[in-house]
């Protein structure tokens, strides 16, 4: 007798997807929570907190310092706030400082999607943290979680070029565009609980006409027209999307889900190639795990993005794998229907099909560090801030030093996708200012560090991500030190390459299409990659595994002397690795620091 063919059973969905099933809109329990007297939140809510730009951590250092007692974590929370396009003024850099200083760790971090992360703020202060954010005119909703992330695009303010502007204003309506519609931010954050009176989210960067009251919020029923475009489990997964012009592909656009790269001709832009599916994160346990590079989707108008954004969005939200969180990025959902069903989809979505691509490429990058006119007879300087931590440390107040440049000059500010700050909007003689308030207080200028450390990109890492197997920001600026030296003895220290260290193979600092990719391993170990580049438009390889830090720099000197030997005229690092292979420059350097090649 044969059995009944059983019916494909549905796959399991993940835990998280339960949360957001359960939480109408991204409430749960967070409200109960967040006054129920215990130092964290219970597991739902720290999957829904993300979502509102919050994640509960610890301080790993602390945790370890209690060993041997009974070990306690001491909890607390990164908050990072959405700044689109990197753009803010004076008073909001300032007030972000402030509170760093008054409710957070004392320093914060510019982050390499052009936002603002905050870390240690303790559970009692969540709530006045997330309404001071609202004052100063920003948001923390969608910072991070299972939708639509700061939206990046280059900042350089340059009016001239009106390319630049619309590219600028076509991401403003974008981020306002997949902005989560969920009142839950309202209710949860902003809501005094005295008066129940309610304040609405704030828009976004530019300053200010004073905070409206809402309308009474009104009991509504769960469907999607709560969220016309997420519905009412979001996304299976963090979504990113890119702007960057084919000149100037300063905010990695290949590495993004979803990526927008300018078309334009006698300054008009006329649309926008469409690429998708990019992404850096991989988990070394899971081998179907993988980074990408985004895929040239199409070509739309500029009136089309909105729509062929939200398309793409709504065919991730129906079609990626909400079973596994290792394998729900848009990246798998192209790898597993296969690029041609996916446009089709996207496609059917959009409700007509999409041109292809216009030939354009990036073929340009620039970090807009140094000093530059903006086309409007003012001026804009490009700061370098070390892996984006603004900090005062012994004979280096950089912090300090910072808040006399708003304060004094009160320019506009721009953060970079390398961690960086513009100061914009200024007047030739505020150049030497700038230069003198830096000296002052032990910091050096852009035009004095070396092109290395500029080029140079650290994740957080410990001591409080979770996920760190190996430390980053603490380590690389002392590794730059070492190989500065090295750089302008092999001559090349006008050389632009790109080193970007991760603390663990998520790959926050995206370092798998950079020239040198250091990714940690396991504590004091790492993973080298080399044959991506500046451009951001090839993954590297690997290199070498298993590297320890104190083996780094010698490793890095042979690759690098390597290059000096064998490299044709302008090629650069990445390009050299990559035409002379990674197993060439493998075996050269190996030569050589066995002494066979004469000075190892
Ligand atoms: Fe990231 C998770 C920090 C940009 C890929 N990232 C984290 C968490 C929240 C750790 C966690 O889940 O517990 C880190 C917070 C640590 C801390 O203590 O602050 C963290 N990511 C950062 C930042 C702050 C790094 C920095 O030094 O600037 C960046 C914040 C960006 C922002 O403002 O939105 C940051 N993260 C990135 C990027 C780069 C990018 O987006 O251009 C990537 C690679 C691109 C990508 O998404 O694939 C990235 N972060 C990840 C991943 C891996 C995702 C994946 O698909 O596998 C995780 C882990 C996860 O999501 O499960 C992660
Ligand atoms: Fe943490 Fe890893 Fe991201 Fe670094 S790359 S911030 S260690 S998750």
């Amino acid at each position: 007798m044969s059995a009944d063919p059983k019916p494909a059973e549905a796959p399991k969905l993940t835990a998280v997807e339960g949360f957001k099933t359960a939480s109408d809109y991204l409430r749960g329990d967070i409200a109960k929570e967040l006054v129920d007297g215990a130092p964290g939140f219970g597991k739902g809510s720290v999957q829904l907190l993300k979502n509102f730009g919050t994640y509960q951590q610890d301080d790993r250092e602390q945790r370890k310092s209690r060993e041997g007692a009974k070990s306690v974590r001491e909890i607390s929370f990164m908050i990072r706030t959405c700044v689109p396009g990197g753009k803010l003024t004076a008073a909001q850099l300032l007030a972000a400082i402030d509170m760093g200083d008054e409710i957070g760790n004392g320093t914060i971090r510019l982050t390499t999607r052009q936002s603002i992360q905050h870390h240690g703020v303790v559970k009692g202060d969540l709530k006045a943290f997330m309404q001071k954010v609202h004052t100063n005119q920003l948001t923390t909703l969608a910072a991070c979680g299972d939708v639509e992330r700061n939206i990046m695009c280059c900042p350089a303010p340059i009016h001239g070029n009106s390319v630049r502007d619309q590219m600028q204003a076509k991401l403003d309506e974008l981020a306002v565009h997949l902005a989560p519609r969920t009142r839950a931010y309202y209710e949860i954050w902003l809501t005094d609980p005295e008066t129940g009176e309610k304040q609405r989210v704030a828009g976004g960067p530019e300053p200010v006409e004073p905070i409206q009251p809402v309308e009474p919020i009104q009991p509504v029923e769960p469907t999607e027209l709560v969220e016309p475009i997420y519905g009412p489990t979001y996304l299976p997964r963090k979504f990113k999307t890119a702007f960057a012009l084919p000149e100037d592909n300063c905010t990695d656009v290949y590495a993004n889900d979803l990526g927008f790269i300018v078309v334009h001709e006698q300054g008009k832009i006329l649309g926008y190639n469409v690429v998708a599916g990019g992404g850096m994160g991989v988990t070394p346990s899971a081998a179907k795990t993988f980074p990408a590079l985004a895929k040239r989707l199409g070509f739309v108008p500029p009136e089309d993005v909105l729509g062929i954004a939200e398309a793409i969005v709504r065919v991730q939200r129906d079609y990626g794998n909400r079973a596994d969180r290792k394998t729900a990025r848009l990246k798998y959902t192209i790898h597993t229907m296969g690029l041609e069903a996916f446009r089709a989809k996207v496609e059917e979505y959009f409700g007509k099909p999409l041109a292809p691509c216009h030939p354009t490429d990036v073929h340009g990058f620039d970090d807009h560090i140094g000093w530059f006119e903006q086309g409007d007879g003012k001026y804009f300087y490009g700061f370098n801030v070390e892996n984006g931590r603004i900090v005062d440390r012994d004979g280096f107040q950089l912090k300090t030093a910072i808040r006399k440049i708003l304060r004094e000059l009160s320019p506009g500010v721009r953060i970079t996708a390398h961690q960086s700050l513009l100061f914009t909007g200024l007047a030739a003689s505020d150049r030497d200012r700038i230069a003198e308030i830096l000296h002052g207080h032990g910091v050096k200028t852009s035009e004095e560090i070396s092109t290395l450390r500029r080029w140079s990109m650290a994740c957080v890492a410990l001591p409080t991500c979770s996920l760190a197997v190996a430390e980053s920001e603490r380590v690389l600026p002392g590794l730059i030190d070492s190989l500065e030296p090295v750089v302008a003895k092999l001559g090349l220290s006008h050389d632009a390459f790109t080193v970007r260290m991760t603390g663990c193979p998520n790959a926050c600092a995206r370092p798998y299409n950079c020239d040198i990719g250091i990714v940690g391993r396991t504590l004091g170990k790492y993973t080298l990659f080399l044959g991506g580049r500046l451009l951001g438009d090839r993954l590297n390889e690997q290199y070498k595994d298993v590297v320890p830090f104190e083996d780094l720099a010698k490793e890095i000197t042979a690759v690098l002397t390597c290059y000096k030997a064998e490299r044709k005229a302008a090629e650069t690092l990445g390009d050299f690795c990559h035409r002379k292979g990674i197993e060439g420059v493998r075996t050269w350097a190996n030569e050589w620091l066995a002494g066979a090649r004469g000075h190892g």
